[in-house]
């Protein structure tokens, strides 16, 4: 009996009901490319309700930690990823020629800036490149990282097509951005809603089923391109509210008007605000990067985005305006910056986080460096760090000696474990951009604040 010639219609309605078959019965290979703080717990969260998940990951060190169910991500569970590593549900290689046995492929790989601020999409492009050799009927391709409008289908899109494959019937090509924000306990890559937008009306309904087996509330959208803005706005409503901040911090010192009290005060109001804090900078891979693929991508539509623009010139500003501010409070106890200790806590980025890329306190540690003074740190969760010279510093205890022997203690991370008044009462000055001292009651006269 010869076998049934299936007609085009039927192949293609095989590969999507064969692939959603997978997808919800999760018996779908799921590979996450890109095992960092968006890769690993999505691929957890995924081998946790039953898929067989690969991590594929450059970094042979990251690939054998998860190997031995070793955490390295703190908004993992170390309990969690040793389970489903010795349930063999998840696995890690440096292997990129595996990536045809994935049924779905999540791309969670970097999205950093050139030096002069264009996109450096080159992790997008080796990982499409290295699909393209692999891609075959029946594929999710779901790209994550955060990109410029566009990236999905005037990156992904031509090299995949260029297998002959036909998108949206042979296999499917979707865009939905992570939302990880880390260090949130609120928050996870579990119970964030997720938008999702597909090349193809099928790859938009694959791909959302995908995520609804892990996710709460998966949002379609109608395009990848609305996907990829949605999410690049989300980061530059972050990066100009914050600028917004931080010059009314630089309006406020020059009045003489504490903002902290102005911000305290706004956020009563029940409506109409959100609350942003100023700071020292603005650190992390996203924030400070990410507006920027969308300034570039606007730049090929002759339209200058002047708010991300400004946002960025004033969040830059504020590791120099630190670095005045503590100058004029050691000169008004007769200090030079040339010579004095400073004793600088936080590294990181932001609070509870062990991440110090793109933090401003490396900035700042360097601006005054660069004045002559001399300067160590202190930061729990950054025990040791390459600074912009290359020289590596380590993180020195937090004893009284370190404290009452600087002239001057320099706050830069608000670590919640950090005992604000053991600081302060053995401090002869605490310069604090965080207000992480806002609820010690002694020796306010020591403290400073942006
Ligand atoms: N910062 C301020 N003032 C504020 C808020 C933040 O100075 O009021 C500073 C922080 O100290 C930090 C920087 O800005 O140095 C960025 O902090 P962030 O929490 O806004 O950004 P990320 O990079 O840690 O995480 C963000 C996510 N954060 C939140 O939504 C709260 C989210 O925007 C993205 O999901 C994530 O980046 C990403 O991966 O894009």
């Amino acid at each position: 009996m010869s076998t049934m010639q299936v007609g085009p219609e039927l192949r293609n309605l095989s590969h999507e009901l064969v692939l959603r078959e997978k997808v919800n019965t999760h018996t779908a290979v799921v590979g996450v490319i890109g095992m960092g703080y968006v890769g690993l717990p999505l691929a957890v969260e995924k081998a946790k309700v039953g898929y067989r998940v690969v991590g594929f990951d450059r970094n042979a060190i990251r690939v054998a930690q998860i190997n031995q169910g070793s955490n390295y991500i703190r908004d993992v569970v170390d309990d969690e990823l040793a389970g489903v590593v010795s349930s063999e549900k998840l696995s890690a290689t440096t292997d990129f020629s595996t990536l045809g046995s994935c049924d779905v492929l999540v791309i969670c790989v970097p999205t950093p800036l050139t030096i002069n601020k264009d996109p450096d999409t080159s992790y997008i492009r080796s990982v499409a490149s290295e699909i393209t050799r692999r891609l075959r009927p029946g594929q999710l391709i779901c790209l994550e990282s955060t990109t410029y409008p566009g990236t999905t289908e005037e990156i992904l899109l031509p090299q995949f097509a260029a297998t002959g494959l036909v998108v949206g019937r042979d296999y499917f090509l979707a865009y939905s951005p992570e939302r990880v924000d880390p260090g949130n306990k609120r928050y996870t890559t579990k119970n964030t809603n997720k938008v999702v937008g597909g090349v193809t009306a099928t790859c938009l309904s694959v791909a959302t089923a995908f995520y609804k087996q892990t996710i709460v509330d998966v949002l379609a959208v109608s395009s990848p391109r609305v996907a990829e803005m949605t999410k690049v706005f989300e980061n530059t409503f972050r990066a100009v509210n914050i600028a917004l901040v931080n010059e009314m911090a630089l309006l406020c010192d020059r009045m003489k008007i504490d903002i902290w009290e102005v911000m305290d005060a706004a956020a009563t109001k029940p409506f109409g605000i959100m609350r942003f804090n100023p700071g020292p900078g603005v650190g992390g891979h996203c924030i400070p990067l990410d507006p920027f693929y969308l300034a570039w991508k606007a730049r090929q539509y002759d339209f200058h985005t002047r708010f991300i623009e400004l946002a960025g010139e004033i969040n830059n500003l504020m590791p120099y305006f630190v670095r005045e501010k503590l100058g004029r409070a050691l000169n008004m106890r007769s200090l030079p910056l040339k010579g004095a200790k400073i004793l600088m806590l936080g590294m990181s980025y932001k609070r509870d986080i062990p991440d110090w890329r793109e933090s401003p306190a490396l900035k700042i540690l360097d601006l005054l460096m660069q004045d002559g003074a001399i300067v160590d740190y202190h930061d729990p969760y950054v025990p040791s760090f390459q600074d912009e010279h290359g020289r590596v510093r380590h993180s020195n205890p937090l004893t009284t000696q370190a404290i009452s022997g600087a002239d001057c203690v320099l706050i830069t991370t608000d670590h919640s474990q950090t005992d604000w008044d053991f600081v302060v009462r053995n401090a002869h000055l605490v310069v604090d951009t965080r207000n992480a001292t806002r609820n010690v009651s002694s020796s306010r006269d020591n403290i400073v604040l942006l």
